[in-house]
């Protein structure tokens, strides 16, 4: 079967050209459901300029699926009833860096370029998931720091080519990371400016005088595509997209609003610029991705494939509800946000049977996930002196889930930074649960200082991981029902 090219497919209706804008690193799924379908709608409304040179940091997976392609793919748009196909033309190719690091400098370094755009995971920006400082004991930031002259790591990217820009008398370009961080913008420019002062002292003065790094909140469900989704959009388009996306209608994008140069006008196409974007990424953070890490690890160690799957289970439901209850006494108000609305929404979008969401999927990387999806809401609460039952069986699951065999028996693989550290762990102790949590609960990089040495918090935790052992998951949240 053809695949799809710029001959097969209905043409855009803006001329695919035009200059590249933006570079984008990690063209993953969800920048093309996300991201690249702004931009395609932007120069779709007549924006010119706004093309995306995509790269890819590690593999050359992603390069290999578009390229062939002309950088086309296709997204559905499944809403549960029935499915919308529209192919996408703002991303004009995939980059592989670790092939040709040289070539992602240059495209960085482009004077026609003026914004780069991050979806890198968490565990991209090399920074601790705790404190938000860079990991310099990490083998590619300290490559980086010593030489620059082949990146490895996002940080080395971003300073390597604002470095060749400064040389080149260029403005820098804005870094707009649209990553599920908290403060992402001032993240990227804490980890940006501790490589550029190792690298040139002065090269860092100039990136905190003029460079931008605003901080967004990106919203929309993007699971994993499979191999059936591939042949099921190759029978009813009857071409063939090996880098097709499925998702769900819901997007949302909110911006900051600094920019070093110019503004692409996405406004145009339904973004919310802002000058305080706190409040959303809290709101998204606890109540949307932290419902969704709930669900991961408690659904999937009851051995519930997909989201829909375990939201159909007993006591799933309200477990969802206790920890938004839990979550959404710690969100101020905020301009245009209804809670209640917003949760009755994310219970239709967690429902929708036509994504197959896998909760292993967002099981992975918890290690950089929990500070900003349990931990920030936990201190929050602490600190009012309000419990927080739920969120606590939410870290238990997390620890549980790094025994590495579900309570039906089946074994998987942890993936997740910390899963070495973890495994050596229940290795030591040989299984047994209570020290097991309390060394996990002891890993700096994730829980901080503080909450290691609050005694109440330790037990709980313990308590609660050896009741998901002994109990059973799909029982204990069983009981939510009631
Ligand atoms: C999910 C997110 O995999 C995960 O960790 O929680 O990718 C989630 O689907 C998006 O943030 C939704 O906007």
């Amino acid at each position: 079967m053809t695949r799809l090219n710029n001959s097969l497919a209905p043409p855009p209706v803006y001329d695919r050209g035009q200059p590249c804008g933006v570079v984008h690193l990690g063209t993953g799924a969800f920048h093309r459901a996300h991201q690249a379908a702004y931009f395609d709608a932007l120069m779709a409304a007549g924006e010119a300029g706004w093309m995306i040179q995509g790269a890819s940091l590690r593999s050359p997976r992603v390069a290999e699926q578009m390229n062939p392609q002309d950088g086309l793919f296709t997204m559905v748009v499944r809403d549960g009833v029935e499915d919308r196909e529209q192919v996408i033309g703002s991303i004009k190719s995939v980059l592989v860096a670790p092939e040709d690091p040289a070539a992602l400098v240059a495209a960085l370094a482009d004077p026609v370029v003026s914004l780069v755009t991050l979806t890198i995971t968490e565990k991209g920006y090399c920074i601790d998931p705790a404190s938000g400082a860079l990991r310099t004991e990490d083998p590619g930031v300290r490559a980086d720091m010593a030489d620059l002259s082949a990146p490895r790591t996002a940080p080395g990217f971003l300073v390597a080519g604002l470095q060749a820009r400064r040389a080149a008398g260029l403005a820098p370009f804005t870094v707009l990371s649209c990553d599920n961080l908290p403060h992402n913008g001032a993240r990227t420019r804490e980890a940006v400016l501790a490589m550029a002062r190792a690298v040139d002292p002065e090269l860092a003065d100039w990136i905190a005088e003029h460079g931008a790094f605003p901080s967004s909140m990106v919203d929309r469900i993007v699971p994993a595509t499979l191999a059936e989704d591939v042949d099921a959009l190759e029978a009813s388009a009857g071409y063939r997209d090996e880098a097709t996306v499925k998702t769900e209608p819901f997007t949302q994008w909110v911006v900051e609003d600094w920019f070093a140069g110019p503004r692409p006008p996405l406004e145009r196409v339904g973004v919310q610029f802002t000058t305080d974007v706190a409040g959303w990424e809290n709101a998204k953070l606890r109540l949307l991705n932290g419902a969704h890490s709930a669900l991961a690890y408690l659904g999937a160690l009851a051995g519930h494939p997909f989201v829909h799957v375990a939201m159909a289970a007993p006591g799933y439901r309200e477990l969802v509800q206790a920890i938004w209850e839990e979550a959404g006494a710690t969100l101020g108000p905020l301009e245009g946000f209804d809670r209640a609305e917003y949760c009755a929404a994310l219970t239709a979008r967690f429902n929708n049977p036509a994504l197959q969401h896998k909760t292993h999927q967002i099981a992975m990387d918890g290690s950089q996930k929990l500070p900003q999806r349990f931990l920030n809401t936990i201190r929050v609460r602490r600190a009012a002196g309000l419990a927080h039952p739920t969120l606590s069986l939410a870290v238990a699951g997390w620890i549980r889930w790094q025994f590495a065999r579900d309570d039906t028996g089946e074994t998987y693989t942890v993936d997740d930074p910390l899963a070495g550290v973890t495994g050596a762990i229940i290795a030591r102790h040989k299984g047994a649960v209570r020290p097991v949590t309390e060394d996990i609960l002891r890993l700096e990089q994730v829980f901080g200082t503080d909450l290691p040495s609050a005694a109440h918090f330790v037990a709980e935790i313990s308590g609660l991981v050896e009741a998901l052992v002994r109990r059973g998951t799909g029982n204990l949240v069983a009981a939510f029902a009631r």
